[in-house]
């Protein structure tokens, strides 16, 4: 694999930035796989990565049906944090959070985690006592989180519009290790690391079917490149879990739903730390290109079209100009929708399934591009042992049954 290096940077500058290689292989599928991980988002490549990595297990496919990174992982809005409420999800998150601070060097690829700080906004007296619950949880559980009054918060972020707004600010809880990373760069990362390690990724294949064998135990997908034989199979298909699930047989406790983000004309730097507001429906903050990111809560109804409601973009729009009123002359430049698939709980699954041979990661809503490295990291364990990680053991297909749900619906931070 070429490494990035400054000696490598100033050597293509000389030949004028020709000489790059590839990232990545480009392969046809072989027969037969030890696992295949159907859908290359974060999580699905990062799945591959850490197999390969971490438990010597190469012969591994990841399979997309369109282009990698292509899913919500190059359509949301980067915000990283682990300020959630219960003992598990700090866990996971957390263990997520860990691995961003080391990933550009693990991977050799620059994927720019930035802690500039995540601050949630309290607007009522509910917020004030919600937000204080999670900032001691989160303390107990060794995840930094502070609480901030009204006055805190406007020195953590001048432009904030405290007073003279319909909810005004009463305080807020910021998390400085928080912040955003590139979105592509994390799928690029871990694609060019699995791909090293002779992972190969199928771009533009369709799985159509699931294979199961006499036992029950899966044999195999169907794809519209043909039949691929696999002793294991990884689901990691986000929005599209549902349907991926069905072809196997298993019914998922999901909902999808569109959630939609959008971007401004890029500006100079002007708000440097993300911004979050459950109650009036919107978040924000600035992108290394200069863009305003901004994002709403998920759209009422379910689909798979990966659009939503205009409605709900002018409404988070209103309250971006009421908390930012300096942005109100700003224009927007792109607006997008990706298919989130949400739990019962509002927690994923990263699991084992009924089927032998069959696992699952998924559900994770609004909030998965956070947990990318993490939740792949668990997965992974969970495939090559055929036993879940005991950080992933929680968050199992058995807990709608048994009823011991994570229930994180305001950690999720998003309105859904
Ligand atoms: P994806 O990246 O969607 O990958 C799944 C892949 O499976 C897709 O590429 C898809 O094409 C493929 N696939 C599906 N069906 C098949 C099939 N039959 N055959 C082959 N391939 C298939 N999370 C945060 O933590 N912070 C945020 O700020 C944030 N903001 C968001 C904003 C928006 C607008 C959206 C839509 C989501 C946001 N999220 C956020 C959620 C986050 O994007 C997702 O939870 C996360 O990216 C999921 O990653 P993934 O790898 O599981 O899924
Ligand atoms: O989970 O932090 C989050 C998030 C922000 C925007 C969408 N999801």
């Amino acid at each position: 694999m070429q490494k990035f290096s400054g000696f490598a940077l100033l050597r293509n500058a000389l030949g004028g930035h020709q000489n790059w290689g590839h990232q990545w292989r480009n392969p046809a599928p072989k027969d037969e796989y030890d696992v295949v991980i159907v859908g290359a988002g974060g999580h699905g490549l990062g799945a591959a990565y850490y197999l390969a990595k971490e438990h010597g297990i190469t012969n591994v496919a990841v399979i997309e049906r369109g282009w990698l990174g292509g899913g919500n992982t190059g359509r949301n809005t980067t915000i990283i944090r682990s300020n959630y409420l219960f003992d598990e999800s700090a866990a996971l998150y957390e263990h997520s959070v860990k691995l961003w601070e080391g990933l550009s060097q693990d991977l050799n690829y620059n994927v720019m985690y930035s802690a500039r700080g995540v601050l949630m906004l309290a607007h009522n007296h509910h917020d004030v006592a919600s937000f204080k619950r999670h900032v001691h949880s989160n303390r107990l559980n060794g995840v930094d989180n502070e609480w901030l009054d009204a006055d805190g918060v406007k020195a953590f972020c001048p432009p904030l519009n405290i007073k003279s707004m319909r909810y005004p600010i009463l305080g807020g809880a910021l998390q400085r290790r928080g912040g955003t990373a590139r979105h592509d760069a994390v799928a690029w990362g871990f694609a060019r690391g699995a791909s090293d390690r002779g992972v190969d990724i199928i771009q533009n294949c369709e799985v159509t079917g699931i294979r199961r064998g006499a036992n029950g135990a899966v044999e195999g997908v169907e794809t519209s490149r043909g039949f691929i034989r696999a002793k294991k199979i990884g689901v990691s298909a986000a929005g599209h879990t549902s349907v991926v699930m069905s072809m196997a047989g298993v019914r998922m406790p999901l909902e999808s739903y569109p959630l939609q983000a959008l971007v401004s004309e890029p500006v100079k730097p002007a708000f440097d730390s993300v911004v979050m507001s459950n109650t009036i429906h919107a978040y924000i903050s600035q992108s290394d290109k200069g863009e305003m990111v901004i994002g709403a809560g998920t759209d009422a109804y379910t689909s798979y079209s990966q659009r939503g409601g205009l409605h709900i973009t002018t409404h988070t729009l209103d309250a971006i100009c009421e908390l930012v009123p300096q942005f109100r002359r700003l224009r927007m430049l792109r607006n997008w929708g990706g298919i989130v698939d949400v739990t019962p709980d509002r927690s994923p699954i990263i699991a084992k399934t009924p089927v032998p041979g069959l696992y699952v990661n998924c559900g994770w809503g609004t909030g998965g591009f956070k947990a990318t490295p993490g939740s792949a990291n668990v997965f992974a364990h969970t495939i090559a042992k055929d036993a879940p990680h005991p950080i992933n053991a929680p968050f199992s297909l058995e807990r709608f049954r048994d009823g011991f749900l994570i229930d994180e619906a305001a950690a999720a931070a998003v309105a859904h």
